[in-house]
C-alpha cells in the first residue's frame, strides 16, 4: 500500500524490489496507507530484510510478518536478496513514503551513514534488527535488537576447548578446524569468527587451518567444504557460522565417503529445525542457538519509538546451546 504522495520515480525504484505490503488489521484503504502524516493511529513500518538465504531468515521473516499483523502494524516488506544496494533502495523508498518507522537487518556492517542520515533528516526513526552497523554516529538509529554474535562464537569455541580430546579425530595431537564463514562483512560473520578465535587461543592444539565464506547458504557451505576436502589434510572439525552451511558441509562430507559427526566433528550456530534434526541424528555435534523470533520485541520497540519514548540503545536476545542429547529432548517442540 503506497502513500498517495509517492513520486513516480520512487514507485519505479520500489518496483525493482520484491516489495509487498502485508499485515495490519485496518480494513479501509485510506487507513491502511498509514505514514506519519496519515492522521490515524496505525503505525506503518518499512522493513528491509536481508534476503531468504537460510532457515533462520525464513523464521525471522515469518516472525516479523506475524507480529506486525498481531500488533496491527502496517508492514511494508522488502527482500534485498543479500545485496546492500537493494536494501538502500528499499530504505529510500520507505523514506519517500513517509513511513512511521524503518526497521532493517543490515546485510553488511559498513556503508550505511548516508541513507541513515536521510532517514534522520526526514525524522523517521530507524531500528536495527538482527544485525548491527559499524558507524561512528549512534544517533542514526534508535536501538539495535539482536543477538550477541561474539558470545555465540565464544560458546562454539568453549565447546571445542572442552571437547578437544574427542575432537582430535585424526589422533595426531593437533585439532585442525576449517571455518565456513557467513557473508563477508556481515556482523554475525565478523563476530562469530572473532569470539571463536579468541576462545580457542587458550588451547595451543586447536588451529583454524582454512576459512572461507559460504555466504550463509547451504549451497555455499557445500561448495566451500568440497574445496576444503580437496585442499586440506586431516580436517578434524568444521565450524560453520550457521546451520545451513553446516548442512551443506554434511552433504560434501558424505559425498567424500566420510561420516559427518564422527570422522569430522561439526559445530554450527542457529538451531533451526533442520540443524537440530542433524544434531539429533549425530551428524552435527554442537549447536549454539541464535533466536530468529525477533518480531514481538521489534513491534514493541516500534510502538515505543513512534510514541517518542526512550528505548534502550541495545536489546540483546537470550539464547542457549544444544548438545546432541539436549536437542533430542526439545526437537519435537521446535517451531522453526
Ligand atoms: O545466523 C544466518 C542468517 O543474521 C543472525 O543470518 C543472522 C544470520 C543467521 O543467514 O543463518
Amino acid at each position: 500500500m503506497l502513500k498517495k504522495t509517492m513520486s513516480a520515480a520512487a514507485a519505479l525504484a520500489v518496483g525493482s524490489l520484491a516489495l509487498t505490503a502485508c499485515g495490519g488489521t485496518s480494513s479501509g484503504s485510506d487507513d491502511a496507507a498509514g505514514g506519519s502524516g496519515g492522521g490515524d493511529d496505525t503505525i506503518t513500518m518499512g522493513f528491509a530484510q536481508v534476503g531468504a538465504e537460510s532457515g533462520w531468515r525464513t523464521a525471522n521473516t515469518q516472525s516479523v510478518k506475524d507480529s506486525a499483523e498481531e500488533a496491527g502494524v502496517e508492514l511494508l516488506f522488502s527482500d534485498a536478496q543479500q545485496k546492500q544496494e537493494n536494501q538502500i533502495k528499499a530504505i529510500r523508498s520507505y523514506i519517500q513514503q513517509d513511513v512511521d518507522v524503518i526497521a532493517f537487518s543490515p546485510v553488511v556492517e559498513t556503508g550505511w551513514d548516508a541513507v541513515l542520515l536521510e532517514a534522520k533528516r526526514a525524522s523517521i526513526p530507524v531500528i536495527l534488527t538482527d544485525r548491527a552497523v559499524d558507524s561512528e554516529d549512534d544517533s542514526l538509529y534508535e536501538t539495535f535488537l539482536g543477538s550477541d554474535f561474539v558470545l555465540e562464537g565464544e560458546r562454539a569455541g568453549e565447546w571445542l576447548v572442552e571437547n578437544a580430546e574427542d575432537s582430535d579425530v585424526n589422533g595426531d595431537g593437533s585439532i585442525n578446524v576449517v571455518q565456513l564463514e557467513g557473508t563477508t562483512g556481515a556482523a554475525p560473520a565478523i563476530d562469530r569468527a572473532e569470539g571463536f578465535a579468541d576462545t580457542i587461543a587458550s588451547d595451543g592444539s586447536i588451529e583454524v587451518v582454512a576459512s572461507q565464506t559460504g555466504d550463509f547458504t547451504r549451497d555455499g557451505g557445500k561448495r566451500v567444504m568440497e574445496s576444503f576436502l580437496n585442499s586440506e589434510d586431516d580436517i578434524d572439525v568444521v565450524y560453520a557460522h550457521n546451520d545451513d552451511m553446516g548442512l551443506g558441509a554434511i552433504e560434501a562430507i558424505e559425498a567424500a565417503g566420510l561420516t559427518p559427526g564422527e570422522d569430522i566433528k561439526i559445530i554450527t550456530v542457529d538451531a533451526v529445525k533442520d540443524g537440530m534434526q542433524a544434531l539429533v541424528d549425530g551428524k552435527i555435534n554442537y549447536i549454539v542457538e541464535c533466536n530468529p523470533l525477533l518480531g514481538p520485541q521489534l513491534m514493541d520497540l516500534a510502538e515505543q519509538v513512534v510514541a517518542g519514548e526512550e528505548v534502550e540503545p541495545r536489546v540483546v536476545t537470550e539464547e542457549t546451546t544444544f548438545t546432541q542429547e539436549e536437542a533430542a529432548e526439545v526437537i519435537d517442540e521446535r517451531q522453526y
